[in-house]
């Protein structure tokens, strides 16, 4: 799949600073070291109703992780994943009468439109579940040959059994994972599973449902944890940087990836560092698309919202909180870019230097998004109340705040 426009990054004066990210495989923040190249998957949407602020945050935190790693001259590999085929996207499109296949390029169509908006970085790789699936059926096979996973009336489950570090993502005990595991797409009270837990890996064809060519496992489609797994084996490979994703994945999905990957690789870890980002709320309960109370992304701009706004609006927040779309958090958002665009307009003004550091330092602390806009909002008061001689300087600052919070001002 093609993914979209990337906006340019430009170069800033000093040198970037090593990320340190909180990791919840273990529970506390670690210094990524990566090579010249940074390796980082971020799952990506099911595209079955329009981007929401809830992935839009969960996206911008990637983004941020990204430029962090392009200021210190690294290169990055990203890749992320359409799950263009799954239960809720064939239940949409079954309960609007409308073809599956036009539903997921039109919903992709939008995220795309929204993702170049917001100026979030592409990925090198975007690739889709379906175009996927060769690589996910010789997966399957291995890990059912090598007794990692068993059939259950023609569908495949794995057995989370066969990992013995099964658990070490999201350290919850068997009764939360079973809960969660029902809540999120798993099947834990199907008779003659040998462990509740264990996630499918291949849905045998049902009637009615899309099936494709699985060699040796008969015709069907792919279980969603494996679906990540393959695309990032095949395009980063174990012990990458980042895994990340709202922390709604850290169980089942990424806890189940891991185990998938760690089998059938004998490596440990898959990736350096999970990455979890906080729920969105609206009115009080987690925005998402399964019970509707959703603001979008395309919404707000078909509004005439200027897009640099609601990326604003995105970093006012910690990216671990969980915190609540409001009216207010638009305004304020509104009047800090219209602050900011008014300062960043004279030729000169206070140094920037102390600035860009600033936000380096910020960002560096486990993306703290909020203190950087702090430190800018402090520089635009300064500019405000009393200016300065320092020419060029908001060139600086606008440069700054494009290639560190990709706002361009
Ligand atoms: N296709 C899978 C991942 S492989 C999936 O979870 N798709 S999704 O469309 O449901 O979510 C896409 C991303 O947005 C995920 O990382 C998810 O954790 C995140 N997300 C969903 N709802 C919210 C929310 N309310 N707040 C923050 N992030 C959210
Ligand atoms: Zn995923």
């Amino acid at each position: 799949m093609h993914a979209w426009p990337a906006s340019e990054v430009p170069a800033l004066p000093g040198e970037g600073r090593d990320l340190r990210i909180h990791d919840t495989a273990t529970g506390g923040l670690i210094t990524l070291d990566p090579g010249p190249v940074a390796r980082i998957y971020v799952c990506g949407i099911t595209p079955y109703d329009a981007t929401h602020l809830g992935h839009a945050a969960t996206y911008n935190a990637f983004d941020l992780v990204q430029r962090v790693w392009l200021d210190t001259k690294r290169q990055v590999h990203y890749v992320q994943n359409v799950t263009d085929v799954d239960d809720p996207l064939l239940e949409r499109a079954q309960r609007d009468g409308i073809d599956w296949v036009g539903l997921a390029e039109k919903e992709t169509s939008l995220f795309r439109e929204d993702m170049t908006a917001l100026r979030m970085l592409p990925p090198q790789h975007y690739i889709g579940a379906v175009e996927a699936i060769p690589g996910i059926v010789p997966l399957v096979e291995r890990l059912r040959d090598a007794g990692a996973a068993y059939e259950l009336e023609g569908d495949v489950y794995f057995s989370v059994e066969s990992d013995p570090h099964f658990g070490q993502v999201s350290h919850l005990d068997a009764a939360a994972m079973r809960l969660l595991s029902a809540e999120r797409g798993g099947d834990p009270d199907r008779p003659g599973k040998k462990n509740p837990l264990d996630p499918m890996l291949w849905m045998a064809a049902r009637e009615g449902e899309p099936s494709w060519d699985g060699a040796s496992l008969g015709r069907g489609r792919p279980g969603w944890h494996i679906e990540c797994v393959a695309i990032a084996l095949d395009h980063l490979g174990m012990g990458f940087d980042v895994q990340g994703g709202g922390s709604d994945l850290a169980f089942p999905h990424h806890e189940m990836g891991a185990s998938h990957a760690q089998v059938l690789t004998g490596e440990f870890p898959m990736a350096k560092a999970y990455v979890h980002a906080g729920m969105v709320a609206l009115h009080g309960e987690k925005m998402s698309k399964s019970k509707g109370n959703l603001v979008f992304v395309s919404k707000l701009r078909y509004d005439g919202v200027d897009p640099a706004a609601i990326r604003l609006a995105l970093l006012a927040h910690h990216y671990r909180a969980d915190w609540e779309w409001t009216d207010q958090v638009l305004e304020d958002a509104v009047a800090r870019l219209d602050t900011w665009r008014a300062a960043v307009s004279r030729p000169d003004g206070p140094s920037a230097d102390a600035l860009v550091e600033e936000i380096r330092e910020a960002l560096s602390n486990d993306l703290d998004a909020p203190t950087a806009l702090a430190a800018v909002d402090r520089w635009a008061a300064l500019q405000h109340a009393q200016g300065g001689t320092d020419e060029g300087a908001p060139g600086v600052v606008s440069r700054a705040v494009d290639a560190l919070l990709g706002v361009a001002l």
